[in-house]
């Protein structure tokens, strides 16, 4: 499977996420540094929030297979500017998290506006959408020239 890098503002879902996608009883944890664990890596919300170290999220990078940009449904705003996603030299794709909440149509649209191709939808509470997420991170290892 696919090494996924997520990152997203702080609250927005990403550690749920991670525990939703390893099949963990969801709970609450303050992510307090960079976590590698098994596919994934998680991040504190506060790099995506400071631009010192959102430059060091960019170097992280290197480390993963793909890079998620993730807002929450709820959100009344996002962190990403249009066409970010250009920054690095790995696929990115979006995570709308929070599915259950509104409004996961306009959550999607800013992703699309930063430049990814492809966005899921998830709730981690329910584990709607996570499958799908899995999916795509072993599709991704036995195909590797078709991102959309
Ligand atoms: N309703 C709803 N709440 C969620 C979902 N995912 C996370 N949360 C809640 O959002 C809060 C912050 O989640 P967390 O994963 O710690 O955010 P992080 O700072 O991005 O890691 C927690 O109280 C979670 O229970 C979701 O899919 N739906
Ligand atoms: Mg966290």
């Amino acid at each position: 499977m696919k090494k996924l890098l997520l990152i997203g503002r702080s609250g927005c879902g990403k550690t749920t996420l991670t525990q939703a996608l390893r099949g963990e009883k969801v709970h609450y944890q303050k992510t307090q540094g960079m976590v590698f664990e098994d596919f994934l890596i998680d991040s504190p919300g506060e790099y995506a929030e400071n631009h010192d170290l959102g430059c060091a999220l960019a170097l992280y990078s290197y480390e993963a297979d793909v890079v998620a940009l993730l807002i929450a449904a709820n959100d009344d705003y996002s962190l990403f500017p249009p066409c970010i996603t250009c920054l690095v030299n790995r696929e990115v794709i979006g995570i709308v998290t929070k599915s259950d909440q509104a409004d996961p149509c306009r959550a999607e649209r800013w992703l699309r506006l930063s430049g990814c191709k492809t966005v899921f939808h998830v709730d981690s509470l329910s584990g709607k959408g996570v499958q799908e997420v899995l999916n795509h991170l072993n599709q991704q290892k036995t195909n590797k020239n078709t991102e959309k």
